[in-house]
């Protein structure tokens, strides 16, 4: 991304968070997301980092910031402390790993108690790359997300399948409630939110390193 930070001055700041239980493949699919490359080898999150991307999505100028949090149940209090202006939360289980998809339920209640009225949540199934290893029916599970009010999708962290599409569908949801007037629009708009904040000095770039903090 060549664009100076005065043109990528974004139109929305969106704060995304991604939970679920520990090794479903969270920190990969941001690194992937980031870095649009796969690591063999990621370093366990502990408690909370944070990175961001900024995008074009359907001609608008996104900045997401995205927390990725540790999903150890001694982490979770750390984690609801995180959930302050989140707009979207990405919540991933491991399609080969039945006790993350049984603990799904725990994180959207904790997602919709713990964040604002109007968040948004996508449920992840990530490792579809393990074909014989998988014991959640596809089917099955986006029925029961249906039921839950959760967007659903499917992934892998490996071969970056549905990576991008992932963030895409839940930006696109949020962006279709501001359209039609059900969020309120000047919350997320940073120059109508802080007009002092206007010139962002962020030199963030899409293929920041997920070990880099980001400077918003
Ligand atoms: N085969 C496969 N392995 C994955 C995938 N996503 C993550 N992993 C592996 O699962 C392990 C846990 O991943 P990590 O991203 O640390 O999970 P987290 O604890 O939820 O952040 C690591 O060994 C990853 O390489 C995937 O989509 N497919
Ligand atoms: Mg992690």
């Amino acid at each position: 991304m060549n664009q100076s930070d005065q043109e990528w001055n974004p139109e929305y700041i969106f704060k995304f968070i991604i939970i679920g239980n520990s090794s479903t493949g969270k920190t990969s699919m941001l690194q992937y997301f980031i870095t649009q490359t796969s690591k063999t080898k990621v370093q366990q999150t502990v408690g909370v980092e944070f990175s961001c991307k900024l995008l074009e999505y359907k001609g608008k100028k996104i900045k997401l910031q995205i927390w990725d949090t540790a999903g150890q149940e001694r982490f979770r209090s750390i984690a609801r402390t995180y959930f302050k202006n989140t707009i979207g939360a990405i919540i991933v289980y491991d399609v080969t790993n039945q006790d993350s998809y049984d603990a799904l339920d725990d994180w959207i209640r904790d997602a919709r108690e713990n964040g604002k009225s109007d968040l948004d949540v996508i449920v992840v199934g990530n490792k579809i790359d393990m074909k014989d290893q998988r014991v959640i029916d596809k089917d099955h599970a986006e029925r029961e997300m249906k039921n839950k009010d959760a967007l659903y999708i499917e992934t892998s962290a490996m071969t970056g399948e549905n990576i991008d599409k992932c963030f895409q569908t839940l930006i696109d949801q949020i962006c279709q409630k501001i359209e039609k007037g059900l969020i309120e629009k000047d919350e997320y708009n940073p120059q109508l939110k802080n007009p002092l904040k206007q010139n962002l000095t962020n030199k963030t770039n899409e293929a920041q390193n997920q070990s880099q903090r980001c400077n918003c």
